[in-house]
């Protein structure tokens, strides 16, 4: 089945949008942040204005019924990854809570002095500066799988890592910058026959295509709704049933408690274990919203849309002088294109996109280590959703020639 792009882009009124008069907009940047349909900003918007009630508190009708579509997304969730329970989904802020979720709570109840944890060399700082602070707490060694020149992870350094023990293995399912699409079985097997446990960042792939974390095998992982067409300060922790009950609290608070003493408590069931205070409910709600949408039009679809963009993007960007894009070939990778621009500076570079209407990113992109491995400073990033057109691409193209123009 193929999208209907036109149609779906009747979904999201901000594509509508005119930067400035006579400037329409070219949304390139949905790997910051995606745009949402009217079904998401509706689905809050109705709990907002018809049930709006604290969850898991009151036994007042509106109290069922923001409870009831709370953890209705949740089951919506389960599904969307195929987690066996809804239990097992953990709802955060984003990704970098998810991450770090584990590192406070599982890293610091199993990890001691000298034990490794194995990450790469194209991880998202959210992927690094939590094991980064353990092992400044606790003395644990990090190693890196690294990444060659076509943006591709070397599994022989995996493999002889693997030798030494490692407890567990974190890595990015997709990278936000080279776009590379890691082979996330594989790596999770060989973490598994080594003895690890594998922590999945699913915040660039948990959007873009099908995820099954039963067949995968994953015991963590981590994704935004925020990225998959649903809205900010919600996102999600998969984790293996034995794992998180075994695990320690994370915050403390109300609702992650059964019962409170003066000078103790007894932790609540999952997943209320690891979700303290009020939680984003309408946002939760909105997420839910979302993985419908995205079923609704199917992963296979979005992938095979996301292919088409990123394959006429690479053809196209390549036939300019003085583009060089970063990352493997469009079949190895997912619809990123983070590329410099001979004598000009990448922000520079979308600030003039920018002018012309397309937003693209310009900087390290949270992945500082990666530029400094290919020793750029930055990269202009342009990335591609399901509602992005070959004539988008078109216009960012054709802007970069102005750009050109512009530096002479
Ligand atoms: N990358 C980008 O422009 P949060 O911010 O917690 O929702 O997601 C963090 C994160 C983790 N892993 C990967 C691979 C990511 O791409 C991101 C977010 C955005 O590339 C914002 S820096």
């Amino acid at each position: 089945m193929t999208l209907d792009i036109s149609k779906i882009r009747q979904d999201f009124p901000i594509l509508e949008r005119e930067i400035r008069p006579g400037v329409k907009l070219v949304y390139l940047d949905s790997t910051a942040t995606s745009q949402k349909p009217v079904s998401v900003l509706a689905a809050m918007d109705e709990f907002y204005r018809h049930s709006n009630a604290n969850i898991h508190r009151g036994v007042h009708v509106l109290a069922e019924e923001s409870t009831a579509m709370y953890e209705n997304a949740r089951e919506a969730i389960a599904r969307f990854i195929h987690a066996k329970s809804p239990r097992q989904i953990i709802y955060t802020r984003n990704t970098t809570e998810s991450i770090n979720l584990v590192a406070y709570s599982w890293g610091r109840a199993n990890l001691k002095n000298n034990d490794l944890v194995i990450l790469t060399e194209m991880e998202h700082h959210s992927n690094l500066v939590p094991w980064h602070i353990l092992a400044a707490e606790k003395g644990i060694r990090l190693e890196f799988i690294p990444v060659d020149d076509q943006g591709l992870l070397d599994l022989d350094v995996y493999r002889n890592l693997l030798s030494q023990g490692p407890k567990l293995v974190s890595f990015t399912h997709m990278s936000n910058v080279l776009g590379t699409i890691n082979p996330a079985a594989d790596i999770i097997k060989l973490a598994h026959e080594a003895g690890a446990l594998a922590l999945l960042d699913g915040a660039q792939s948990v959007p873009h295509f099908k995820i099954d974390v039963q067949a995968l095998d994953v015991d963590f992982m981590a994704f935004s709704a925020h990225k998959m067409v649903g809205p900010t300060g919600i996102g999600a922790l998969y984790g293996k049933t034995e794992l998180l009950e075994a695990m320690p609290p994370f915050l403390g608070g109300g609702d992650m408690i059964k019962e409170v003493k003066l000078r103790s408590f007894r932790p609540n069931d999952l997943p209320y274990k690891f979700e303290a205070g009020t939680p984003a409910i309408a946002e939760a709600i909105g997420f839910g919203a979302a993985v419908k949408y995205l079923e609704g039009l199917g992963m296979d679809a979005i992938a095979a849309h996301e292919q088409e963009m990123i394959t006429y993007a690479l053809e196209r960007l390549e036939e300019i002088p003085g583009v060089k894009v970063f990352g493997p070939v469009a079949e190895k990778k997912g619809g990123v294109a983070a590329f410099t621009l001979t004598g000009v500076h990448p922000h520079d570079v979308a600030q003039i996109l920018d002018s012309l209407g397309v937003a693209v990113r310009a900087g390290h992109h949270c992945a500082q280590p990666l530029h400094e491995k290919y020793n750029i400073p930055a990269t202009s990033r342009a990335s591609f959703y399901l509602y992005n057109t070959r004539e988008e691409i078109d216009a960012l193209v054709n802007g970069i020639y102005k750009v050109k123009e512009y530096f002479g």
